[in-house]
């Protein structure tokens, strides 16, 4: 069978121009799903943040997989593969969670991890008995099988290898759309077989994706144990308690860990219990300790933030940049509160009738990325959104680039300076560039 893997781009700059993303990494579900199939298929994979789609390529199957971002525009690839009696399969996180709305979109939806049935869909295609939905369970990533990276080849992507060791997080922050996903279930894949990986690889330079590396603790020891002796260097997604185990973080900068993603959100108690989160919960004052500590194993930290909860105010959003500025922080986001649907978050702005774009603002085609979706508290939406750009900006200055690289010189190696200096340039002009894309459609408005 013929099978063309599309990963859709977010949308379209003010240019009118596709989002050019310099800062694209292999999407690593594709590699999963390449290394699932037999084989004796063709899969030709495309990535829509640089590749012409070719809609007149005639394929047996388009698999699109989406997230709530690229939904508009993968629902507008759908429908051009779908014109020409191309059957079209969509899958992916936000298909997951709308599956209503994706089915109208799709022949196929997939629900669930492609590990549990993807194979099963295959069969059904070979035997022109494709179901209009396939359901299944999230689980343990990839047992016995490793990703298929071949499909990346010419991508140009960062130099970053994907991998995965756990998939959930025992947390349940109201806005996240990992527990409306994984309700707050950890899978965690056999140690063994992430070594395998790695040395298969032989790269140097890896991305665990994990929601949160240190959901299972007395697991994640024992991965960072087994990292040790492979000498790579790793970047990946932790909540900040890991600073609260010393022993942990020790390990942690043992196994070659040299960024982390940590979420902030606020750095105000009465916010973080009002979004629930878990790990951070009443210990914003310990924030700079915990902080130093993490830079002092050698660990550069990439701090999110979200912008608009309900205690949020204009002063609010200085002291909030004031105090990323103080941290030094290597890289920071700052986004807007968003209201993923299925979250508790997005629930409560329901019950409160505070949604904008008719609460669906992904499909929204006056809506751009980073704009209030909602009605915040003690602000107007227009000012929420002017204020976080205003934040990126003052963040994004020379001034405050160069600090933070000076800041965050560990002189580890030259080549280890002069790949964070040139991160540091590369994120500032992704971060301003995103701020006014429209989500879905580029070159052309949508044809009515
Ligand atoms: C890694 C990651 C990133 C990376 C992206 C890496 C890349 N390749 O581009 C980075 C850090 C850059 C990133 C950025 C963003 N991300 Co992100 N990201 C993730 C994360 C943590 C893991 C995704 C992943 O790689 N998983 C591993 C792979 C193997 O699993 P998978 O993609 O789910 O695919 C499996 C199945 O879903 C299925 N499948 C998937 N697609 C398809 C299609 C078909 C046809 C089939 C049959 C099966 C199938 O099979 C795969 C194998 O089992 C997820 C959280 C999560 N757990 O999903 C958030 C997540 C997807 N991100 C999210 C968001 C919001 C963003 C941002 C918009 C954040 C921001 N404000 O800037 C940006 C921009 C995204 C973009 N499109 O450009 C949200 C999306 C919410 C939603 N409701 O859709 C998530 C869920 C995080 C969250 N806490 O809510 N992200
Ligand atoms: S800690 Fe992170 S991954 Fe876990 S529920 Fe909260 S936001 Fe989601």
């Amino acid at each position: 069978m013929k099978l063309f893997f599309i990963w859709p781009n977010i949308g379209t700059m003010m240019t009118g121009d596709r989002f050019d993303d310099k800062a694209r990494m292999e999407p690593l579900g594709f590699a999963v799903l390449a290394g699932l199939t037999p084989k004796h298929h063709q899969i030709s994979f495309f990535d829509d943040r640089i590749d012409r789609i070719p809609f007149d390529g005639n394929p047996d199957l388009v698999l699109i997989s989406i997230e709530i971002f690229t939904a508009r525009r993968g629902y507008q690839i759908a429908d051009e593969f779908r014109k020409n009696h191309v059957k079209v399969i969509l899958g992916g996180i936000h298909t997951c969670l709308m599956p209503e709305e994706a089915s109208q979109y799709a022949d196929s939806i997939f629900i669930g991890d492609a590990e549990q049935g993807w194979r099963e869909v295959l069969k059904d295609l070979e035997n022109n008995q494709l179901k209009e939905k396939y359901q299944f369970t999230p689980g343990i990533a990839h047992p016995g099988i490793f990703p298929d990276k071949s499909i990346f080849k010419n991508k140009k992507y960062l130099p970053f290898s994907l991998t995965q060791f756990s998939r959930g997080c025992p947390h349940s922050c109201s806005y996240c759309a990992v527990t409306a996903y994984f309700e707050r279930k950890i899978y965690i894949r056999k140690i063994e077989d992430v070594v395998n990986e790695i040395n298969f690889y032989k790269k140097k330079l890896w991305f665990f994706v994990d929601d949160n590396i240190i959901s299972n603790l007395q697991e994640a020891r024992q991965l960072f144990k087994a990292l040790i002796p492979l000498k790579i260097k790793w970047v990946g997604q932790c909540s900040i308690d890991l600073a609260e185990d010393d022993e942990l973080l020790d390990l942690l900068a043992k196994s070659g860990c040299i960024g982390l993603v940590i979420g902030f959100e606020t750095i105000y108690n009465e916010s973080l219990k009002d979004l629930n989160k878990g790990p951070n919960l009443n210990i914003a004052g310990k924030y700079p300790v915990l902080i130093k500590k993490i830079h002092q194993a050698g660990v550069h930290i990439w701090a999110a933030f979200t912008l608009g909860h309900d205690f949020e105010t204009r002063q609010s959003i200085a002291d909030t940049l004031h105090f990323a500025l103080k941290q030094n922080f290597a890289f920071a986001a700052f986004n807007i509160l968003m209201p993923y649907p299925k979250t508790p978050l997005y629930d409560k702005l329901t019950l409160e009738n505070r949604h904008l774009f008719d609460g669906k603002w992904w499909l929204a085609e006056d809506y751009h990325f980073n704009q209030a979706a909602f009605i915040p508290k003690n602000l107007e939406p227009g000012e929420l959104t002017r204020l976080c750009r205003e934040m990126k900006v003052k963040w994004s200055s020379p001034v405050s680039i160069f600090r933070r690289f000076f800041a965050n010189l560990n002189f580890k190696t030259i080549g280890h300076s002069l790949f964070l200096l040139r991160m540091l340039f590369l994120f500032k002009t992704e971060a301003l560039k995103k701020n006014f894309l429209m989500l879905g459609y580029f070159n052309s408005k949508p044809k009515q």
